[in-house]
């Protein structure tokens, strides 16, 4: 399947019966992000907002959000089934991270069918959201893909990156320099050149999933999205800069970020992915020279805070990719008999222990893959008979298979972390300081001991038998005679 476009996934879920168009008025200030955070937290259908007050007139006047809201959803903007499982379409996300299918450059596309540039320009035209009550402003970059282009090699990075309206031109950012357009940053900051930069509004869904996630700092994304589709990505030149972005992407901003710090601007408080508001800060600024843009745009945008109870894109984008990711590293890094995972505030890895310290090896593998800035702060590791997907069994492990005055807890101190975790105290998140956030890890070891297995005639542990276990023979027995015991079970329900 070749890529798709922000309108052809709009149709495909339209006619999947996942797509609402809102046509009563909205207000972009704080209605859209309350309307939004219901329908996320109800697991509703993506919504199409074509009436927002204020933007009857302007050139861009629709806004698409939360198509990547649910699981299922997720496996359709995958190009399969809503019933796909998590693990068939992250085995899918890893093949494609390995083998790339390169994009490939056209001519011209409808992204160049409007062009917008110096004075013409003015941000707030687009139909921007308030989305948390207390942002400090217009949170233009939230489910959007940023280009950049590495000086020396070429090489193109797409990540997404937050960013907020300051004025008319100009668009604060959160750019961190262990992250993809950061390494860039400081290679033109040593050339004492600004940093050429475009934001992608609006196309493939895949190219969000893959701009989002965790794909190793030497993939390209547009090479991902092409693997994934089996087909390359359509790319055109942008109109200030050598950059490249999809052909028919509803809109790009085109703009430049310099590293002097005399160009900063306010960025923030923005409800972030821990469910909390960060703290305004100066951080630099793309300045926009020219925007290009469909006939009759429409504007991609997404509610970021996630909290217990409160669900948002990222959170089923990330069961998907972060699964993928976490698979990966371990792979790479040789840990034996990794079963499953399940990417969460805790992250859990279920493994089938055939040596000592393999829970302990999960830890180190991913703390120091440099995917974990922002993730994998806690990691419980557990044995093949824990149902990773059950909350209860995790809590069961956690305390019948941990002493916590043994080595099962383990803190890695003072490792890099994110900026935007608001249980560490702000001068551990200081990147401006330290090039990162600091962040102590845990890891929650709850395997079993080894040295309290058997081991069979092959080699491999046997564990002593669980209480709870029946034997097969009485239950083969019980099952057979159950009529003449005359008892009657409640149906099973489903339990919360
Ligand atoms: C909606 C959304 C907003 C994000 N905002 C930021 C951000 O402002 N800064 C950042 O460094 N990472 C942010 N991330 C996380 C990065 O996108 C993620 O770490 C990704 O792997 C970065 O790709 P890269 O390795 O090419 O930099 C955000 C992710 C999502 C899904
Ligand atoms: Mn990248």
């Amino acid at each position: 399947m070749r890529c798709i476009d922000q309108r052809e996934w709009i149709a495909m879920l339209e006619e999947a019966g996942e797509l609402a168009r809102v046509r009563a008025p909205v207000d972009w200030k704080g209605e859209i992000g309350a309307i939004s955070r219901r329908v996320l937290n109800a697991q509703g259908p993506a919504l199409l907002f074509e009436n927002i007050l204020g933007h009857e007139k302007t050139w861009c006047r629709k806004l698409f959000t939360g198509s990547l809201g649910t699981p299922a959803r997720v496996a359709l903007a995958f190009g399969r089934s809503k019933s796909t499982s998590r693990r068939e379409l992250a085995e899918m996300f890893r093949r494609a991270m390995r083998g790339g299918v390169p994009p490939v450059v056209v001519r011209s596309g409808p992204v160049k069918e409007n062009i917008l540039r110096g004075d013409e320009i003015d941000l707030n035209a687009i139909p921007v959201p308030v989305w948390h009550p207390y942002d400090g402003g217009r949170y233009i970059n939230t489910m959007c893909s940023v280009v950049t282009r590495d000086p020396d090699t070429g090489f193109i990075n797409v990540g997404t990156y937050r960013g907020m309206i300051v004025d008319a031109r100009r668009i604060s950012v959160l750019l961190l320099l262990g992250a993809g357009w950061g390494g860039h940053f400081v290679k033109y900051a040593e050339r004492g050149e600004e940093m050429p930069v475009a934001v992608v509004y609006g196309w493939d869904p895949l190219l969000d999933v893959c701009a989002g996630s965790q794909v190793p700092h030497d993939v390209c994304e547009y090479d991902v999205v092409g693997a994934l589709r089996g087909e390359p990505a359509e790319l055109v030149k942008c109109e200030t800069s050598e950059l490249l972005v999809p052909a028919s992407a509803e809109i790009v901003i085109e703009g430049f970020i310099s590293r002097d710090s005399r160009t900063f601007a306010m960025e923030g408080p923005f409800g972030e992915y821990s469910g909390y508001y960060g703290e305004p800060r100066p951080r630099p600024v793309i300045r926009v020279e020219c925007i290009t843009y469909r006939d009759d745009p429409i504007y991609r945008g997404s509610l970021e805070g996630v909290a217990p109870g409160a669900l948002n894109e990222d959170a089923a984008i990330y069961s998907i990719t972060t699964k993928a990711a976490i698979l990966d590293v371990l792979e790479r890094a040789g840990v034996r008999g990794v079963l499953d995972v399940r990417p969460g505030p805790v992250t859990v890895v279920q493994i089938r222990q055939t040596y000592n310290g393999q829970a302990k090896q999960v830890a180190c593998a991913l703390w120091a893959s440099a995917s974990a800035e922002h993730f994998w702060k806690v990691i419980m590791v557990v044995d093949e008979d824990v149902d990773i997907y059950n909350d209860r069994a995790l809590h069961w492990a956690l305390c019948y298979r941990v002493n916590p005055a043994s080595d099962d807890l383990v803190v890695m101190p003072a490792t890099r972390g994110g900026v935007l975790d608001q249980s560490i105290p702000l001068a551990r998140r200081d990147d401006t300081m330290l090039g990162t956030g600091s962040w102590n890890r845990l890891l929650i070891d709850a395997t079993r001991d080894l040295s309290q297995a058997k081991r069979d005639h092959l080699g491999r542990p046997t564990w002593p038998p669980m209480s709870t276990e029946v034997d097969p023979e009485e239950m083969a027995r019980v099952e057979r005679r159950w009529n003449e015991y005359g008892i009657a079970l409640p149906q099973k329900s489903e339990r919360r």
